[in-house]
């Protein structure tokens, strides 16, 4: 179908991209897909949106819309023959950002020998599979997601030995282990790129290069293009300026990927988390983005590439040429990517990813990272029960609230801290009732806050540093930058992790890279292990509800009525069923019916008739 200026919404919201990119767009206005698929606006063209957007969507930004409508055609999976089984729909995963999980040596910075060393601790929260952030070479201008040499390891994380034994002391505990693989770019020091600028064959054309750069910006503030003398050209980086990004339009390019991902797989890991793999195609030309339709998705030139033209063919490439072969499985980062073209990438019969991460939920409607804003846990439900409901039986959704690129939920939720035990509590139980694959980020565990910066010497992160000189250079005041700065750098989830109540809290005996936050004196793990009642004990007790409970995996998933303030589901798998309800604000409520059943669990002591702030239950429904 050819999508024009009289193609209707309603229409236009039956295609994978139309329905992801018109949703996306919604959602960045703050308004609801329903608007569209419900109401009579579904009557409205393509041609009116400007009108529908108040003036935000001026006529070109509509040209360019339709041509990203136009490029991107293919459907998705189809629902048939119900869930098939996996031992990755089953696990739990937990991903261990390794520069501040834990320090072996006391030189302030966590290393492998320090994951190996609390590996049990990982383990004992019941947990299946570790997603490692990446322990790569690297000179750090991005934490190792600017890497230098594939088949090498940091200095400070360790050796290659330390790493293999990290795999096998993880396959002893009958865990599994992914690596975080980062094939869109790679650091402007990797060989291939010095290579690149002498002009050598053939890695001259390894990357993307352009005698006049276009008007794409980078992730990380200012033009996506940096100017290099020695060959009187521009190079392409989405992300940081030593972040090149790699040409995948260049067969060589895609084979050495591949041979470096067999090598892995070939040592040991189970697989892989593929950092932004939805930005490796480019449309061709490297056109300019328009500046508004970037801006409402994110950056401008977006629509290029979040999910370009052979995107879905380079990852039926690299599952035939990797992951098949090793029965390897795959999470892969698709910022952009709405439920429609993600199906198309994660569908059973589509042979790309097992799975993605999808963003939208993390941040309200209207809002994005850096906003400042209260997050309105009643938002976020919409956009999952939508993945619960429409993802497909072919598709299997992550469950996660936190990463290392996030300040954390519970934090965002209330700002206070006040009822930030609650609040972990009741985001663990929603992760381990829901459909989907729960990940957890290490520390949520213990119910880790936000770091309370105050000044801009604190920060250590290259996206928070740029934006701050970005902000200065528009002369916004001091106090103001500070202010957005807290509310969205990424350094919150990067602080150390709290062992105990010794100083640094256990993370080094040295000088620790990045503050320690002050809570830690009680929330730790070591405390929290004596402690009755703690959000450590209370995630154990989650984790094994799920694992003893099939009905909370592959059962199904049906959203209760009831007003916005309370979210409930029951999840139901042969005749076994259980019934999940959840106080969303800080205020009491009553319950939205009669529940008569057996309790199993509750992020309160006891049972009252009515919702106290964000209770969260879970019922066992005979
Ligand atoms: O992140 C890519 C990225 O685009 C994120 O900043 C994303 O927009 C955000 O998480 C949505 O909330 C990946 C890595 O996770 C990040 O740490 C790297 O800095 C980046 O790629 C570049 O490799
Ligand atoms: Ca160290």
């Amino acid at each position: 179908m050819k999508t024009d200026r009289r193609s209707r919404l309603k229409d236009v919201m039956k295609t994978a991209s139309g329905h992801d990119v018109i949703a996306r767009l919604l959602y960045s206005l703050g308004m609801d897909e329903s608007l569209i698929e419900k109401t009579p606006l579904g009557y409205l063209r393509i041609g009116s949106l400007s009108r529908l957007s108040m003036g935000k969507l001026n006529e070109e930004a509509i040209d360019a819309l339709l041509r990203l409508l136009n490029s991107l055609q293919e459907e998705g999976a189809e629902d048939g023959s119900g869930i098939s089984r996996a031992w990755w729909k089953e696990a739990v995963f937990y991903q261990v950002y390794p520069r501040s999980f834990y320090d072996s040596n006391g030189d302030g910075i966590g290393d492998i020998k320090g994951i190996t060393a609390k590996l049990d601790h990982i383990r004992s929260l019941g947990v299946d599979a570790i997603w490692c952030s990446p322990f790569y070479d690297s000179p750090n201008a991005d934490n190792g997601y600017d890497i230098r040499d594939y088949r090498k390891i940091m200095k400070e994380f360790g050796t290659m030995e330390d790493v293999e034994e990290l795999i096998d002391e993880c396959h002893k505990r009958g865990m599994k282990i992914i690596i975080d693989l980062v094939m869109n770019h790679t650091s402007d020091e990797h060989e291939w790129f010095q290579r690149a600028l002498n002009g050598e064959k053939p890695y001259e054309d390894y990357y993307i290069w352009s005698e006049k750069p276009n008007n794409w910006t980078s992730f990380f503030s200012g033009s996506a293009w940096k100017y290099f003398e020695q060959r009187k050209k521009y190079a392409l980086h989405l992300f940081a300026e030593k972040q090149m990004d790699l040409n995948w339009d260049n067969p060589q390019v895609r084979k050495e990927m591949y041979d470096i991902a067999n090598w892995w797989l070939d040592k040991g890991a189970d697989g892989f988390r593929l950092d932004v793999v939805s930005f490796i195609s480019k449309t061709e030309g490297l056109p300019d983005g328009d500046p508004t339709i970037g801006s409402l998705i994110s950056f401008t030139g977006i629509e290029h590439y979040f999910h370009g033209p052979h995107l879905d063919e380079y990852l039926r490439e690299f599952h035939r040429e990797c992951l098949a072969p090793h029965d390897a499985y795959t999470v892969g980062e698709c910022p952009g990517n709405g439920l429609k073209m993600s199906r198309m990438i994660t569908g059973d019969d589509r042979n790309e990813l097992s799975q993605l991460f999808s963003f939208d939920h993390i941040e309200n409607p209207g809002k994005i990272r850096f906003d400042v804003y209260d997050f309105d846990l009643r938002k976020m439900i919409p956009e999952i029960v939508r993945w619960q409901t429409q993802y497909s039986d072919h598709c299997w959704p992550t469950v996660f609230f936190d990463n290392h690129d996030n300040p954390k939920m519970c934090s965002k939720i209330d700002r206070t801290d006040t009822h930030s035990v609650l609040i972990n509590k009741l985001l663990v139980t929603m992760q381990m009732t829901l459909k989907g694959t729960p990940y957890i980020y290490q520390g949520n565990e213990i119910g880790m806050t936000d770091y309370p910066f105050t000044s801009i010497e604190e920060y250590r992160d290259i996206e928070t540093l740029n934006f701050y000189q970005k902000l200065k250079e528009e002369g916004i005041e001091e106090k103001e930058i500070l202010k957005r700065l807290f509310y969205g750098s990424r350094d919150h989830a990067r602080i150390p992790m709290q062992w105990n109540s010794e100083e640094n809290a256990g993370f080094t005996k040295g000088a620790p890279w990045i503050k320690v936050h002050p809570n830690y004196r009680t929330v730790n793990v070591e405390s929290e292990e004596k402690e009755e009642g703690s959000v450590l004990r209370f995630y154990r007790k989650m984790i094994a509800l799920r694992k003893e409970n099939e009905a909370l995996i592959y059962g199904s998933f049906t959203q209760l009525k009831t007003d916005r303030n309370i979210f409930a589901y029951e999840r139901e798998l042969d005749g076994k069923k259980y019934m999940v309800i959840m106080n969303l604000t800080d205020r009491e409520r009553n319950y939205p019916f009669t529940v008569d059943q057996k309790m199993i669990s509750s992020n309160y002591d006891s049972y009252s008739n009515r919702l106290r702030p964000f209770e969260a239950n879970i019922f066992e429904v005979r």
